[in-house]
């Protein structure tokens, strides 16, 4: 009896202490979560059995390697050079007699999609000051850091059009670049396709509610454009010229992978990098509020939900959406985490925010 007493004594503030860890532990996890999330079904992906897995991307040329620096985009205008955004805040380009040049400095963390401009340089998405123009001489001018009122956040892709107007997508309008698995496990669509008028210096909402809207093309005749969905797994054609202008209707679905950055081929056709963000196993999450909670709550665990470290997809698709081939690096063994392909002159050029390089592989 003395003893039970004691113990009681001992226990009971004690387990007062633990009922109030876990109940800081749960309110912590519920209530304060950072995210509302719903379920997200990853779906089978369809007509892979005739594109096999194979290593061609292990067959890349690394160029500039310890150069730059996570290169999310990559692109070559049409002297040849090449100019990529690093993770350390440079435009660095590569001319064609093989020199790098470390070009300029923009002081973000945040670079993400670049394109050439008629005007003349490069235009950039910087996920934190909106779309900048990088003007032949280096100089950095922001373009556009509004719309309707509020500021632009998580600017990502870009492409021009040959009036000069630009197109480009906002993935989130409520997480940021470092908190992009947020938007991927809230699941909820806060994504925008913009366009900015250099005429009014005005932008635009073109498409609202759009699931992690990332890589933007327009078609060879302009007569629609490709906004990808990364969570969605697909990506949308939108129609700006003929009967069905204005119309959106599905481009590709059920990818296997997360669309990132999509680019234009020479032909007419497109290459849509694919970002494996589910690790074998952790599908589970998608179907699970309370793990989805659970995970915005403790981020660490993110690393390991992602599986975009451990393996590169690339897809090629024709103009009607069919899929031509595909570029893998299974294991990651060379490329993992490619985010954008580039092709010019019978060569895929690719950026990876997990590489010290630009991987060149030569198109058979
Ligand atoms: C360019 O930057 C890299 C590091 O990012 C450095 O190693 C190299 O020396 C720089 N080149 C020049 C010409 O400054
Ligand atoms: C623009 O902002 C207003 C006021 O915040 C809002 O009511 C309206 O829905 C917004 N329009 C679009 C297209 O988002
Ligand atoms: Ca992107």
């Amino acid at each position: 009896m003395a003893l039970l007493g004691f113990l009681g004594r001992f226990l009971l503030p004690f387990s007062g202490f633990v009922f109030t860890c876990v109940l800081a532990v749960a309110l912590q996890i519920f209530v304060f979560s950072p995210i509302s999330p719903d379920l997200l079904h990853i779906p089978e992906p369809s007509s892979l059995t005739s594109f096999p897995t194979n290593t061609h991307l292990q067959g890349v040329n690394k160029l500039g390697e310890g150069i730059v620096k996570n290169s999310e985009d990559v692109l070559v205008d049409e002297n040849g050079v090449l100019y990529t955004a690093t993770r350390d805040g440079w435009i660095k380009r590569l001319h064609r007699d093989g020199s790098w040049e470390n070009w300029t400095m923009l002081n973000s963390q945040t670079l993400l999609g670049i394109t050439a401009t008629r005007r003349g340089g490069i235009i950039v998405c910087d996920a934190e000051k909106g779309l900048l123009w990088v003007d032949k001489d280096g100089h950095a001018k922001v373009l556009s850091s509004h719309v309707n009122g509020s500021e632009l956040r998580f600017a990502d892709d870009v492409i021009e059009a040959s009036d000069g107007s630009l197109y480009f997508s906002i993935a989130s309008t409520k997480f940021d670049l470092h908190n992009w698995y947020l938007d991927v496990l809230e699941a909820k669509p806060h994504g925008q396709l913009l366009k900015f008028d250099p005429s009014s210096s005005l932008t635009s909402i073109v498409l609202d509610d759009l699931c992690f809207a990332n890589g933007v093309a327009l078609s060879r005749d302009e007569d629609f454009l490709i906004v990808c969905e990364t969570w969605k797994f697909r990506c949308l054609k939108h129609w700006l010229k003929g009967d069905e202008e204005g119309k959106t209707e599905i481009f590709i679905d059920n990818l296997p992978g997360g669309p990132d950055n999509i680019n234009l081929a020479p032909d007419g056709s497109f290459w849509i990098a694919l970002v494996q963000f589910t690790s074998e196993g952790w599908e589970i999450v998608h179907a699970s509020k309370a793990a989805k909670h659970l995970i915005a709550t403790f981020p660490s665990m993110i690393k390991r939900m992602i599986g975009a470290h451990r393996k590169a997809s690339v897809l090629h698709v024709g103009a009607d959406g069919k899929i031509i081939k595909k570029l893998d690096d299974p294991d990651g063994k060379v490329m993992s985490f490619v985010t954008s392909a580039f092709e010019f002159e019978g060569h895929l050029y690719l950026g990876s925010l997990n590489a010290n390089f630009i991987g060149k592989l030569p198109l058979l």
